[in-house]
């Protein structure tokens, strides 16, 4: 049983090695926790479950940093690098992230 369980897991693996969609955004802290709350300017080439291009709106959304993201305060100004994992949690997380000048402007909406 315990060997037909792994195989199970195994085959669910594989079939979700696909790598995740990553995109570039700027944006706004709005909230500093466990999570980064970042208010980000629209994503065009934005990727939905279903594979097709259908973009995301400017929004309020919670991002998972890493080790290496630089700490960060309400109110900065950053650029990041994130990826989407549909089926994980975390779902959004951070893999590069700077801050701007403060004087940027965002499309934020
Ligand atoms: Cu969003």
């Amino acid at each position: 049983m315990k060997v037909l369980a792994l195989a199970l897991l195994l085959v669910f693996a594989c079939s979700k090695s696909e790598p995740p969609a990553q995109y570039t955004v700027r944006g706004k802290v709005v909230g500093v926790g466990p999570k980064l709350d970042i208010h980000h300017e629209a994503i065009p080439t934005y990727k939905h479950r279903d594979g097709k291009v259908k973009g995301m709106a400017s929004m309020v959304m919670s991002f998972t940093p890493n080790e290496k993201t630089p700490p960060v305060a309400v109110g900065d100004l950053v650029t990041m690098t994130f990826t989407v994992h549909f089926d994980a949690d975390p779902g959004t997380r951070i893999v590069t992230l700077e801050k701007l000048p403060p004087e940027t402007k965002l499309g934020l909406e």
